[in-house]
């Protein structure tokens, strides 16, 4: 069958129909979705993806971390490109956050399909296990081993904020494939992605042409003190967790503000036990996020809320563990593929720039293996990881279109 046939075109109210359906799996009563990492709603995710890109006639794969995608076949065989995001979210994520980059490259398969077209590469469509990381870390954890950055069987020993092993929850739903890991690089990898942040909004923009990502840092701290009694124990006697845990935040904190931006630091994670009233904690645990795109700076950010938690630990006679949960160094993305992003967007009158992603992203673990770009659309506010996430459908639509343009160069290149 011939190349080119008649010319792609994105169709708006079937990508935002997928959008809106896969909406309703782990749909939240107040809006968004909860769809933790290979839980049920996870699962149900994973079924209607598949079902669909059976529909679209993909040859479907699943690997041994349960990652997902489906192949068009091109003209030639050969390494595919791939359009590839994420379909878990947060416990309160927004509609489009990973999917929104999983269903614009269904689309670019049917609207490929309407034309009539079979390109020179195959186009491969990826969903990736556990990106948000949220339940069981690190993040882009699917990706990362997909790529060779993670190590698999570490990843299937991982334990979850709910007690569960990874491994154990990939065979409840029935998604640890057969396909080996790392046996696909693709010829070119890109993912549309909404923002998350205030950039594009701020300043009036519709794409971003995405050159990297910034490094993440993910530590686990563990305080170990004495409970002890709430109005009796004398305040030079105590051994209190939780005030330690407080102080190693607030350092968190005072690191953002005196680096200043790009750094950023947030302790999404604090318990203390045993969690009473009238009961000195006799145990804290918090998470540290903090990153950069600046390597060196986030080496010393990270030097330095060890050396205040060792110290805040010490000065309050507690013992101090902690544990890493990610880390991924600043990632940059193909210049050359870059520029075709911003070059296509200018080709759709979309007033675009290019911008580092403050996220997280499947892409920056094939960044170093194959030519990878990114494209950011709008969102509302710069709201994300909050079932308030929006990004309006025309961007949406408009970020397809520029999918689908950039793919279409490399699907014929
Ligand atoms: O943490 C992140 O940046 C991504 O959402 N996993
Ligand atoms: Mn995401
Ligand atoms: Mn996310
Ligand atoms: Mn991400």
């Amino acid at each position: 069958m011939s190349g080119p046939a008649g010319t792609p075109a994105i169709d708006g109210a079937r990508l935002l129909g997928r959008i809106r359906r896969l909406g309703t799996v782990g749909a939240l009563p107040g809006g968004g979705v909860c769809r933790l990492a290979l839980g049920d709603a996870d699962r149900a995710g994973r079924d209607l993806l598949v079902r669909w890109m059976e529909e679209l006639g993909l040859a479907v794969s699943v690997d041994a971390i349960g990652n997902i995608w489906g192949i068009r076949a091109g003209r030639e065989d050969g390494p595919p490109v791939m359009l590839g995001s994420h379909i878990d979210s947060v416990a309160t994520g927004g509609l489009y956050d990973g999917a929104l980059g999983v269903l614009a490259g269904l689309e670019v398969c049917a609207a490929l399909d309407d034309a009539g077209r079979v390109t020179r590469r195959p186009l491969a469509v990826a969903a990736f296990t556990n990106e948000e990381g949220a339940r069981f870390a690190p993040d882009m954890m699917g990706s990362g081993v997909h790529q060779g950055a993670l190590d698999l069987e570490e990843m299937l020993a991982v334990v979850g904020i709910d007690g569960a092993v990874l491994g154990a929850e990939l065979d409840r739903i029935g998604y640890r494939g057969a396909v080996p890991v790392r046996s696909l690089t693709p010829a070119a990898f890109l993912e549309l992605h909404v923002e998350q942040g205030p950039v594009l909004e701020r300043e009036g923009l519709r794409i971003g042409a995405v050159t990297g990502v910034q490094g993440i840092s993910w530590t686990e701290f563990t305080l170990h003190g004495q409970s002890n009694h709430a109005g009796t124990t004398p305040m030079a006697m105590r051994r209190d967790a939780g005030c330690a845990a407080a102080r190693i935040a607030l350092e968190a904190r005072a690191i953002a503000d005196d680096l200043g931006p790009p750094q950023v630091a947030t302790v999404g994670v604090t318990e203390l036990s045993p969690g009473l009233v009238n009961v000195v904690p006799e145990r804290a645990k918090l998470t540290v996020d903090l990153r950069n795109t600046d390597d060196a700076v986030l080496k010393a950010a990270e030097a330095r809320l060890m050396a205040a938690a060792e110290a805040h630990a010490a000065a309050e006679g507690c013992r101090l563990e902690s544990r890493r949960l990610a880390r991924f160094a600043p990632v940059e993305f193909d210049a050359a593929l870059v520029a075709r992003v911003e070059a296509a967007a200018a080709a759709r009158g979309l007033p675009a720039r290019r911008m580092p992603s403050g996220a997280g992203h499947d892409a920056q673990m094939f960044a170093p293996n194959c030519p990878t770009a990114m494209i950011f659309v709008p969102s509302a506010g710069g709201i994300s990881h909050n079932i308030a996430e929006h990004t309006g459908a025309d961007d949406l639509v408009a970020g397809a279109g520029v999918l689908l343009d950039v793919a279409l160069e490399l699907l014929e290149a």
